[in-house]
C-alpha cells in the first residue's frame, strides 16, 4: 500500500518513523511542512524538516525529539559569550547541518535536492519532501504583540501570548516541491500524522494544488491531542484562544472538507459518536519506538478497511 504522509514536528516525526519500519521505501513518503523554517545567524534553519530527517535516520534527541542525540553546545554557549542570542538552541552536530544547507541554498540549489542528498547521507531510504522549495513562513497573530515570525512566538516567547490567528507568507506564490504531486497521485492514502493542524499540516494543506490532489484520495487524520491535551506543543493552547473546545473532534472538524477516516486515542472513545466519519480509537501516545511502529500498523489495517472492495 502506497501512502504519503504529512508531517511537522516531533509528532509528526514519530509517527512517519513508524511507517518507516514497515513500508518499503518506494511506498512511503513523508511531505514536511517548512511554515516554521527561518534565518538565525545568517543560517537557513528547517526545525521540521530535520525533526523527520534526524527522527528516520535515528540521530534525534530522545529527551526533546528535536535536534540531535548525544549533542553538545560550544558553538552557542561561545556566541551568547561574545552577545548572540541563545533562545534558539542549536547545537554544536545540528549546526553542521544547517551550515551545509544554507552553503549550498546560496549557490542556488533546491531545498528538496538537499534534502536528498541530506537522507542518502543518513541513510533514510524513504522520501523525505519539503512541501516546497519556496519560502513560505508561518506568522502568528497576537493580543499583546502582534504579528510574530513562528519561532519567536514559539521558542522566543515560549508560546505565551494569545493567538488570534495564523497567515502563511509566501503562500500565494509557493508552489510543492517536485515529487509531492507525484507522490499524492501515486499514494492509495494520504496519512495527516498528529502533528499541530494549525502550524504544521494547515502550511501544507495551503499551497496550491495540495487540496485538489487530495480530494479523492481516502485521508485519514490522526489526532494530536488525548483527552482534550496536546502529547506535545501548543495545540491545546491555539484551540482555545481561538475559542474552539481542545479536544479529538475538533481536530477532525478542521480536517472535515477531505476526512474519509480519524484515528484517535482510545481514551477519546466516547467520542467516536459525534465524529461522523469512520473511525479507529487506539492507543496513539507513542511514548516508545516499538508504540510507533504499532500506531502506523494499526493506521495500515485501519486504511485497508475503508479500502473500496
Ligand atoms: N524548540 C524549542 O522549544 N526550543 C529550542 O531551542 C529549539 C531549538 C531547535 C533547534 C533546531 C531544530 O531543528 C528544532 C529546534 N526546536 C526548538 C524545535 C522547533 O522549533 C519546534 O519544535 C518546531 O518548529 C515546531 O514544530
Amino acid at each position: 500500500m502506497k501512502i504519503v504522509a504529512f508531517a511537522g514536528g516531533v509528532g509528526g516525526a514519530r509517527l512517519t518513523y513508524g511507517f518507516a519500519q514497515i513500508l518499503p521505501p518506494d511506498d512511503f513518503t513523508v511531505v514536511v511542512n517548512t511554515g516554521d523554517d527561518f534565518e538565525h545567524y545568517g543560517l537557513h534553519i528547517c526545525p521540521d524538516l530535520d525533526t523527520v530527517c534526524y527522527t528516520l535516520a535515528g540521530l534525534a534527541s530522545q529527551a526533546t525529539g528535536w535536534g540531535r542525540e548525544s549533542e553538545t553546545w560550544n558553538a552557542i554557549a561561545n556566541a551568547r559569550q561574545v552577545g548572540g542570542p541563545d533562545w534558539f538552541k542549536l547545537g554544536d552536530k545540528d549546526l553542521g547541518t544547517h551550515l551545509e544547507r544554507t552553503r549550498r541554498l546560496s549557490r542556488g540549489d533546491r531545498l528538496s535536492d538537499i534534502t536528498r542528498d541530506f537522507c542518502r547521507a543518513w541513510s533514510i531510504r524513504h522520501q523525505v519532501l519539503p512541501m516546497s522549495d519556496q519560502a513560505v513562513r508561518t506568522i502568528v497573530r497576537t493580543a499583546e504583540q502582534g504579528e510574530l515570525p513562528f519561532q519567536d512566538y514559539f521558542v522566543r516567547l515560549q508560546c505565551q501570548p494569545t493567538v488570534l490567528g495564523f497567515h502563511f507568507t509566501g503562500i500565494e506564490s509557493a508552489t510543492p516541491a517536485p515529487g509531492v504531486l507525484q507522490a499524492i497521485r501515486a499514494a492509495d492514502a494520504i496519512v495527516i500524522c498528529p502533528s499541530n493542524p494549525w502550524v504544521s499540516i494547515d502550511p501544507i494543506l495551503s499551497l496550491t494544488g495540495i487540496q485538489p490532489a487530495i480530494k479523492e484520495k481516502i485521508v485519514v487524520a490522526v489526532s494530536p491531542i488525548i483527552a482534550g491535551k496536546a502529547v506535545k506543543g501548543p495545540v491545546t493552547k491555539m484551540y482555545a484562544e481561538l475559542g474552539i473546545t481542545p479536544s479529538a473532534k475538533a481536530v477532525a472538524d478542521h480536517y472535515r472538507p477531505f476526512l474519509k477516516g480519524f484515528v484517535l486515542d482510545i481514551q477519546d472513545k466516547d467520542q467516536v459518536d459525534e465524529l461522523m466519519v469512520p473511525a479507529l480509537t487506539t492507543d496513539t501516545l507513542m511514548s516508545s519506538l516499538t508504540k510507533r511502529t504499532v500506531l502506523a500498523k494499526d493506521v495500515l489495517h485501519f486504511i485497508g478497511r475503508l479500502q473500496p472492495l
